[in-house]
This record gives C-alpha cells, structure tokens and sequence, in this order.
C-alpha cells in the first residue's frame, strides 16, 4: 500500500507494472485503495513502453499480449490518477489502463477474503486531474474464452469534487467478451466512480475484471458550456430530497412508459417544482432515488386538473415490476402490468388546484398514505393497511401520470375510461398536469 503511492510522478508504464507486481510479494499487504498514475505515458516513450510492458506481461503471466491503440475518443490527461477498491496482488488497477488487452485488473479473488464475496469494493475511482466534458466509459472484459469477473451490472458516479459524486448511468451489458460502452451527459466531470455491481463467475470466487478501462469525451472547449452533472442532495436525517432550486438540483426524472413529459421551474422553496405531464401512462422514473424495499414518499403536491390519474411510485425495477397509489377521483393501487391494480379504501378527496403535503408509507405489504392541506396542521390518515400485491423487491421512486394524448382514445384501462368520457366534458385537454414542489424520496420510516 505505502509503496505505491510514490508512483505519482512521470514514471512510465513499465515501472509502474514492475513495481505493482513486486508489491505481490509482500506478505500481508493491504491491496486496497491502491493508487498509481493513470494514462499518462509520454507519447514519445510510448513504443518503447509498450514494448516492455508486453515483455513484461509475459514474463509475469506467460499470456501472450495484445497491444491496442486507444480509442481517439479517450482521454488521456497527464494529470490522471487511478484507484481500486480491490486488486489481486498480480492483476492491479494498472492494467485496465496500460492500453494492453492482454494484461487485466481484477480484484482480490483469494477465497474467503471480503471482496470474494461481496461487490462492495469492486469498483475504479478516476480522477482526470482537472475538468473535461465526459460523455461515457467504455469497458473491454478480459479475453475470451475466459468470463471471471466480466461486469454484467454497473453504475457510474461523476462530479466535480470527490465528496459530491452523483450517479450518471447504471444499468446491464450483455453477458460475452465484447467490448461495451455506456453513454451519458456530456457533463462537465473531473472525478468518476466506476462501480461493478455484478459480474459473470464461477459460481464460487467473485470477482471483477477489466482488461482496459477508458473515460470517453474532450477537453472544454474555450466559451463551451458543459453543464455539471445533477447534484444529489439529502436532508438532515439523509434522505434523497429533490428541491428544484436550480437545474443541477431536479433530481434525474426519466419517462420509462409512455410519451409524457416532466417541465421545471427552478427557485427556492415554493417556487421550485416539476409539472409532470401523463400521456399513455406515463412513467417518470427519478433515477437517482435510491432502490429501497422500504421507506416512505413526501411531496407537496398540485393538482392541476385535466384527463386522467396520477400516482406516487416506489420500488420501481422495470415497466413491469413497480408499485404505486394512484388518484383520479378515488385511491386505488398499481403495479407493474397492465391489468394489475384495484381499489383502496379510502375516500379523501383530492381538490385541484389546492397544494397538499403527501406522504406514502410502505414496509412490506403495510402501507399507510397520510394527506394534509399545506395550510392545514394535522395529517389525515387516509390508509393504513396491507396490501400484498405492492411487497415487491427493492426499487427506485417517481411518479405516474396518466392522460390520452387524444380525446376519446383511451388507452383501454376500464376504470379510468369510465372517468375520462366525465372529464373530457369539463376539459379537452390532451395532458394530466401534476405540480409537485420538493419531493421527498426518504429511505427510513420515522
Ligand atoms: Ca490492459
């Protein structure tokens, strides 16, 4: 651990592998946390360097290797430094960025150890040494036919200082060799997190490798406005909050069913919010909530009046694994599918265009849905019991909203079909307007 660090001056590659293999000879050592210089070999050295890292890859593993050109895409900053969260001793972080396919990363695999079991330690941290726009990763799994450690889940934090990364990506790459990317701003990024979240094994040892790891994007151009990427904001007791005050402050709604959209006014307090706009059951999805099994939902929320439903949404995994309450006259619930929802009991009534304070509570199959105007003191209980079909695994929150881009072409939910022809004589509007100011998505009961 101590010796590495010292690498943080020019040094070409070729020592930098060197040395990292030498560290796998101390008994003991702390592999963790382990930095070196990234991609910062003097281009003038780079044939000779390359040279001796395939002479010394093969010495180390007896693999042959494969040197790649990097991607013209890529950033490579002098200033660039790197750092696992794990490495097996002759596998270090280096190797995911030696533009070397045949050498790898991967962490520590030793049988037993913290990172065999768990992924928790299993990811890269970047720090490109000042601000670039960054437009996505590209990752290159080892070497066919081998698959140990091939991330198949993933997510991707970015900001601009260490302590305030925010979640820009997250999702799945196929399950083979190919190289894979993920795309997302561009945003203005000096520090990213590459986190594995699963990965293809054995079955016995997990594991994570790479064999080449790179940042896509350019440096800012002069006058170029690149914007940071969205803060991500708790409040006292740390729970994900989302206030509208500015626009790296609107949380990371993204519609995932139907053709809605999401508009934002930005301010302080009262004069920051979202209008979620429902076409064809439209679901917002805030994408940097947490995935929680439990918790609770607050807003304050407006509704504007037009055709339709809308509804507060938690555990969201897919189009089809969700749970929600939804209003359009009277409660009912909703999960993933098309068919699956029904009524609640309960019978307070929802005025337009009066702001209440909402809060959803779900643990397990309990749920309890409390409601007060904004003027108002006390909450009204408005539910409070089970309802199985809603226990659903762990997900993210948002917002539902339903409404027929054309009068008189429902979308074919009976319910709300019954409702709509009433609606649609007060008001031929195409969308479901629904205010909401300061979300809360908390992940603890109180
Ligand atoms: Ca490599």
């Amino acid at each position: 651990m101590c010796l590495i660090p010292e690498l943080k001056i020019n040094l070409p590659c070729f020592f930098k592998i060197t040395l990292g293999i030498l560290v796998g000879f101390v008994p003991n050592a702390n592999y963790e946390r382990v930095f070196f210089m990234g991609k910062s070999t003097p281009k003038k050295l780079l044939a000779f360097v390359l040279s001796a890292v395939m002479a010394m890859s093969c010495l180390a593993t007896g693999a042959v290797s494969t040197v790649a050109a990097r991607e013209a895409d890529e950033l490579n900053p002098a200033g660039m430094t790197i750092t696992a969260g794990s490495q097996y001793p002759s596998t270090p972080i280096s190797n995911a960025f030696d533009d070397n396919t045949g050498s790898m990363w991967e962490t520590d695999y030793t049988p037993g150890s913290e990172d065999a079991k768990g992924y928790d330690n299993h990811y890269v941290d970047i720090d490109l040494g000042g601000e670039y726009k960054v437009t996505g990763i590209r990752y290159t799994p080892r070497s066919a036919p081998a698959i140990n450690g091939t991330i198949v889940k993933y997510t991707i934090y970015a900001g601009l200082t260490k302590e305030n990364l925010t979640q820009v990506a997250s999702g799945s790459w196929e399950r083979n060799n190919n190289v894979k990317t993920v795309s997302f701003g561009p945003y203005k990024v000096r520090y990213i997190r590459i986190k594995s979240d699963e990965t293809m094994n054995d079955g016995y040892n997990i594991t994570t490798s790479a064999a080449e790891i790179g940042v896509i994007g350019s440096e800012i151009g002069e006058g170029e406005d690149v914007p940071q990427p969205p803060v991500r904001e708790t409040d006292e007791n740390g729970n994900y909050i989302v206030t509208f005050t500015d626009e790296n402050r609107k949380g990371d709604f993204q519609i995932k069913q139907g053709e809605g959209t999401v508009d934002y006014t930005y301010g302080e307090g009262a004069d920051g919010y979202a209008v979620f706009k429902g076409k064809n059951n439209t679901l917002a999805i805030d994408n940097m909530s947490d995935a929680i099994p439990d918790g609770f939902i607050e807003a304050e929320l407006t509704d504007l009046g037009g055709v339709g439903r809308w509804g507060l949404i938690f555990r969201y995994t897919d189009n089809t694994n969700y749970a929600g309450i939804c209003y359009d006259g009277s409660w009912s619930w909703k999960v993933g599918g098309a068919a699956d929802w029904g009524p609640i009991n309960a019978s307070y009534s929802i005025k337009q265009n009066v702001t209440y304070n909402i809060r959803v509570e779900y643990t397990g199959a309990n749920i309890r849905i409390l409601i007060k105007e904004k003027t108002a003191d006390d909450y009204t209980v408005v539910y409070s019991g089970k309802i199985p079909q809603l226990d659903l695994p762990a997900g993210k929150s948002g917002v539902r909203t339903w409404g027929t881009g054309n009068p008189g072409e429902p979308t074919g939910n009976v319910k709300i079909r019954q409702s709509l022809q009433l609606l649609l004589l007060k008001q031929r509007q195409s969308f479901r307007k629904l205010r909401k100011i300061q979300i809360i998505f908390g992940i603890s009961l109180t």
